[in-house]
């Protein structure tokens, strides 16, 4: 296999015409990538039209008024991997804050299913799937230094759905393996939102189910609230990033393996156009919040699950708990109330808060149960505390009724 790094010098590497293919799809529908064109000069423009629309966007930014960034403190929050959240506060002190974070586009062999062997190049954000929860509050800025290592192969950008314009920084921040790019963006709205990987046409599914999403919380500043306005707050959040796969396969209906990232790319598209996942995973993998993995909880405290998926619908539920309150939208609205089951919108995040009441194994599934039982989307809450008969009591232990 052979990298370049300057894809503007070459024209006949692998990674060409991939890149060929992103700026081709991506100037046919929505005109990304055309920035890249713009900068490494070389390279031809695939779609004048498109190009002109992001050039002049590009250049609109540049002759606009600075930002004002007076009132605003820098902050560095210090990004972890799934299903942890970042330290933060729920409700803001003092004033608006420039909260700095930092990505890495790690193109990386994940191991999607131990007993198969079904197996990604996976296309992660810091190198898990999903990617790192951000936090912050409304009123913050976001400002993300994105950097694609020198040993990727592939492009790639990010589109935050909680910010505005630019499709939705997408457009201002193609990397190239050995490039970064710093973007800072208002949060205006408040409520969860996801992010993703964005290169243009069909590489923007092609990257999405590869594992490059992930979800941002935008806290109202006083933090969240019931429809009446009385405070909400969580003891812990698990953030539980639902993955569809679209794994090919041989004749046989084994799993393929590929050398590198991008390998797979002519036969993931045909087996993403069969619209018929392989796998529907919590955190990339099959079991990767089960058994030693289970999130763990006490009776009595307060969980905020933060469901996020990029690019299709589900509906996740406890079993055996509910969605105390559940924020399926937006904290500008006040939440659903002890839902059994709720919805996620293909392309959001989600919350759903739930204080723990009995202690036992919970599964948290998707309750399309097919794909929680044959896909793989399925976590488990271990909670500790004491048992409460009036909650539930087996009255008669199973017997037999033979007179
Ligand atoms: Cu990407």
């Amino acid at each position: 296999m052979t990298k370049f790094i300057n894809p503007g010098l070459t024209q006949t590497s692998r990674r060409n015409v991939l890149r060929g293919s992103v700026l081709a799809g991506a100037a046919a529908m929505t005109g990304a990538g055309a920035l890249a064109n713009q900068r490494r000069g070389p390279v031809p423009r695939i779609h004048p039209p498109a190009a002109r629309f992001i050039e002049a966007e590009a250049q609109a930014q540049v002759a606009a008024e600075p930002a004002d960034l007076s009132g605003y403190t820098r902050v560095k929050q210090e990004l972890v991997a799934p299903p942890f959240a970042p330290a933060h506060e729920q409700v803001a002190t003092g004033g608006p804050k420039i909260i700095e974070v930092y990505m890495e586009t790690t193109e990386r062999l994940m191991v999607v299913d131990e007993d198969t062997g079904a197996s990604i190049w996976a296309l992660t954000y810091n190198g898990s799937v999903p990617g790192p929860l951000i936090i912050c509050h409304e009123g913050d800025m976001v400002e993300l230094t994105l950097r694609n290592p020198v040993d990727s192969v592939m492009e790639h950008n990010i589109d935050f759905h909680a910010s505005t314009g630019a499709l939705g920084g997408g457009g201002l921040t193609h990397v190239f393996p050995g490039e970064e790019t710093v973007l800072r963006w208002k949060a205006t709205k408040p409520g969860c939102f996801t992010y993703h990987c964005a290169p243009g046409g069909a590489m923007i599914p092609y990257h999405v189910t590869h594992g490059m999403n992930g979800a941002v919380m935008v806290l109202p500043r006083d933090g969240l609230k019931d429809a009446d306005g009385k405070s909400l707050r969580y003891d812990s959040i698990a953030y539980i990033g639902e993955q569809d796969y679209y794994l090919p396969k041989d004749e046989f209906g084994d799993f393929l393996q590929y050398e590198v990232a991008g390998d797979d790319y002519a036969d993931s598209l045909d087996a993403m156009r069969t619209l018929t996942p392989t796998h529907c995973v919590f955190n990339g993998a099959v079991g990767a919040l089960t058994g030693e993995n289970a999130l763990k909880a006490k009776v009595g405290e307060t969980v905020l699950m933060i469901h996020n998926q990029a690019n299709r619908d589900s509906r996740p539920h406890l079993i055996g708990g509910h969605g105390d309150y559940v924020w399926e939208t937006s904290f500008s609205d006040p939440p659903l109330t002890g839902l059994e089951t709720w919805f996620v919108r293909g392309g959001t995040a989600m919350a759903a808060m739930y204080t723990f009441e009995q202690p036992g194994v919970y599964a948290y599934v998707n309750h399309n149960l097919i794909e929680a039982t044959l896909l793989g989307a399925a976590a488990h809450f271990v909670v500790e505390g004491e048992w409460n008969n009036t909650l539930m009591e087996q009255v008669v232990t199973p017997r037999s009724f033979d007179a």
